[in-house]
């Protein structure tokens, strides 16, 4: 069997990178990363993560001849490639909640993004939200509150077990951190849980060590 290998972006901005990345390493799945600087100008880096995939972004994941591009569908591959892993629920009608919280991640949440990029550097400081950014706040909360009523009996997690919502929203973790978001007890303690995983503390790391700044991403 090939090793896998995951192209992602600087740990301590990539928060698409994160996702697949936390799903592969809490499962203790075995791959190789290779880390490609985004957006430094250089014209080398951008065709570096053009040789991964024609798609020009990262996550991209490889496994021999199989490449997959994009967060979501590296995290179905996943999925179905280690099913013993069950990142997605047994019950159909969990699955299904699992599998709308993370496509409504996937494609949703643009004011929560834009306004409070994940950045691990940033020294914990609150900002002034936009009123879409605060309804973002309210719903991703309304999420893990449903998650975790509804499903989350059997453990810790959005679905008792770590699965492939929490690799979805781990980002948000550190973005309701950083901007000193006000949260619910439950949303801390979903947040506590997630932080004290050892593959979510070394993601925080390594982004830590990190030293290269992207200026339009530190704005805020
Ligand atoms: N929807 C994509 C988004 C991927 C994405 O936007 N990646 C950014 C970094 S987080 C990227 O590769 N940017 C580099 C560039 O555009 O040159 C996914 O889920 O993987």
């Amino acid at each position: 069997m090939a090793v896998l290998e995951l192209a992602i972006g600087n740990k301590n901005y990539s928060s698409w990178s994160m996702r697949p990345w936390l799903a592969l390493r809490a499962n203790d799945i075995p791959f190789v990363e290779t880390v490609i600087p985004l957006y430094t100008g250089n014209p080398a880096d951008k065709e570096r993560i053009l040789s991964f995939s024609r798609a020009g972004k990262v996550p991209v994941l490889v496994d021999g001849d199989i490449t997959v591009w994009d967060s979501l569908a590296i995290i179905e591959y996943i999925a179905e490639r280690y099913p013993e892993k069950k990142l997605w629920p047994d019950d159909a009608a969990a699955r299904a909640f699992a599998r709308s919280v993370c496509a409504e991640m996937h494609s949703g949440f643009m004011a929560l993004r834009n306004e409070c990029g994940m950045n691990l550097h940033r020294p914990v400081r609150a900002v002034t939200l936009s009123a879409d950014a605060r309804a973002n706040v309210a719903r991703v909360q309304q999420i893990w509150r449903e998650c975790r009523t509804r499903y989350g009996a059997g453990g810790p997690f959005l679905f008792g077990r770590f699965g492939a919502a929490d690799a979805m929203y781990a980002p948000v973790v550190h973005r309701f951190r950083t901007y000193a978001i006000e949260v619910t007890p439950e949303t801390q303690a979903y947040m506590d849980t997630m932080m004290a995983m050892p593959a979510f503390q070394e993601w925080t790391r390594d982004g830590l060590a990190e030293t290269l700044v992207i200026e339009r991403f530190e704005t805020v």
